[in-house]
């Protein structure tokens, strides 16, 4: 919604912002979902927002954006996605935009993703952001373990978490390692 001043004493605007007030009473938080090329974060957002979730894509990998959300207590995590083809980057960086946290999706069964990761990290500037580490398709028999993630990715503090899309391994931990981010972040403007 905008907040538009001309709008402000006007009663339709008042109506609508009584029937949506349930919205304002929950903390809003934006969390980018990014990562590389085919890693899995279209999946693990429809998994985490159970559904309530949708894609832009074609022939099965994004080419926009994916939007889901997720209610837990008083918060709302608003889950933005972004495509991992590098030609669409500038997507990533317009998606950007007012995170508060930022969930790194890598494919754990290749190494290249894993680097990658640790590159687009490196972009985003993720230092100034609370991010969490999703070492995604762990239902994979040659899937690096999270620990090994963990070293090749070296920057401490940043939890990462083991996860499966498929076998929805981690998603509850994923999803609570989010939520106390979103506890102690600025809530997001109203989307
Ligand atoms: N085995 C396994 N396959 C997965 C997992 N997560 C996703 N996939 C598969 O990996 C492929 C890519 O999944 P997506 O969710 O589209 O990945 P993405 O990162 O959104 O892909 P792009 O948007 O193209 O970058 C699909 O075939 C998924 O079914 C997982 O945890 N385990
Ligand atoms: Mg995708």
């Amino acid at each position: 919604m905008i907040f538009d001043n001309k709008n402000h004493g006007n009663d339709l605007f008042l109506k609508g912002f009584e029937r949506r007030g349930i919205i304002y009473t929950m903390k809003q938080v934006k969390v980018l979902v990014t990562g590389p090329y085919r890693a899995g974060k279209s999946s693990l957002i429809r998994l985490l927002a159970n559904g309530n979730s949708l894609s832009i894509d074609k022939h099965g990998t994004t080419i926009c954006m994916d939007y889901g959300n997720v209610d837990l207590d008083d918060v709302r995590l608003h889950l933005f996605g972004t495509p991992g083809q590098e030609r669409f980057a500038i997507i990533r960086n317009i998606l950007s935009e007012g995170m508060r946290i930022l969930v790194m999706v890598l494919d754990s069964t290749r190494p290249d993703s894993v680097r990658q990761a640790k590159a687009i990290l490196g972009e985003l500037g993720a230092a100034n952001i609370p991010c969490i580490i999703a070492a995604n398709k762990q239902d994979c028999p040659q899937a690096m373990s999270p620990n090994e993630v963990r070293k090749v990715i070296n920057i401490p503090g940043v939890p990462v978490i083991g996860s499966s899309a498929m076998s929805r391994k981690g998603a509850e931990e994923l999803l609570s390692q989010i939520y106390q981010v979103a506890l102690r972040v600025q809530p997001s403007l109203p989307c």
